[in-house]
């Protein structure tokens, strides 16, 4: 980590070679200055376990559903690349668990929080989001990739209500390099804890959900409740005052937590 003090603050392949793996996750860490998308790229090499592509700006940027991803540079993207998945982690607590890592990253710069089950949040206003797919490589080989957006010391050239940027909540450039290696590190952390009782009941500390009103959307029907829980597999619990549901992710979507109600299609969650 000390080392990481003199680097410069943009992503750099000079800085990003200086980074050494304790885990799965970076174990390969291939940088580009601009990609459609490190999903697209990701898929054009053999999968392996941990192998990350980053990127300082896309072109192309995704979301979920569809929905596009502003990469402008000042960000940063990536994508890593799982294959051996161990056993006990179902493909639903990938995207839970990945968020962790990521939340305890951005926590040591600022008061970050998940909104399940995909987005790093300071204060109503989405910091990071990360989508998860399963997809076969171009090389034919199935693996599960996840990719990660965070702003950092990136403008929005959209007018997206609820993003914000590391830069703008601590007031001041953030290192880009040192935070790629910090969020590799963490989620590496995460990952490899092999309990995932303990990483649930962490995830539910910082889960700004629970206690909340929100509602749901499920194709065109709204269900309004209250977030009881999120599950050791990753659903959200809600109590609509008759029933608990315990819904997955890729079922619904959520409103309710983003500091502008009214513009709620940015809020669907699709995984
Ligand atoms: C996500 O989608 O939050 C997942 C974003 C994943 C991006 C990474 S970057 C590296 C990797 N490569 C890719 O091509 N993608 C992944 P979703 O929940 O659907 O949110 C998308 C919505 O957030 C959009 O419809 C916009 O309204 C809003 N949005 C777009 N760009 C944003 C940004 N930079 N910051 C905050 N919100 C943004």
């Amino acid at each position: 980590m000390q080392i990481w003090g003199n680097i410069n603050n943009r992503l750099s392949q000079k800085e990003i070679s200086l980074f050494r793996a304790n885990g799965v996750i970076g174990s390969e860490v291939i940088f580009y200055k601009e990609l459609t998308s490190t999903f697209d790229k990701i898929r054009e090499l053999t999968p392996k376990d941990g192998l990350t592509v980053v990127c300082a700006s896309q072109t192309a940027g995704s979301g979920r559903l569809g929905r596009s991803w502003e990469s402008s540079e000042g960000g940063i993207y990536l994508s890593f690349a799982l294959v051996n998945i161990p056993p006990y982690i179902s493909l639903p607590l990938v995207t839970p668990i990945c968020a962790l890592g990521v939340c305890k990253a951005l926590q040591k710069y600022t008061d970050a929080k998940i909104k399940w089950p995909n987005d790093i949040v300071y204060r109503g206003k989405k910091l990071c989001g990360i989508l998860t797919k399963s997809l076969i490589s171009q090389k034919g080989a199935q693996a599960v990739y996840v990719g990660i957006g965070i702003n950092v010391n990136n403008t929005f050239s959209q007018n997206l209500p609820y993003a914000t940027s590391l830069k703008t909540v601590c007031g001041k450039e953030i290192n880009e390099n040192a935070l790629l290696f910090e969020v590799l590190d963490s989620v590496d952390k995460v990952w490899s804890r092999g309990d995932i009782k303990a990483i649930m009941e962490e995830y539910r500390t910082v889960c700004v959900n629970i206690g909340k009103e929100v509602t749901l959307v499920k194709e065109d029907k709204e269900i309004r409740g209250v977030c009881t829980d999120i599950s050791l597999s990753g659903e959200l619990l809600f109590d609509t005052g008759e029933a608990t549901l315990a819904v997955h992710s890729g079922e619904v979507s959520v409103k309710g937590i983003y500091s502008k109600e009214g513009n709620n299609q940015d809020e669907i969650t699709d995984l």
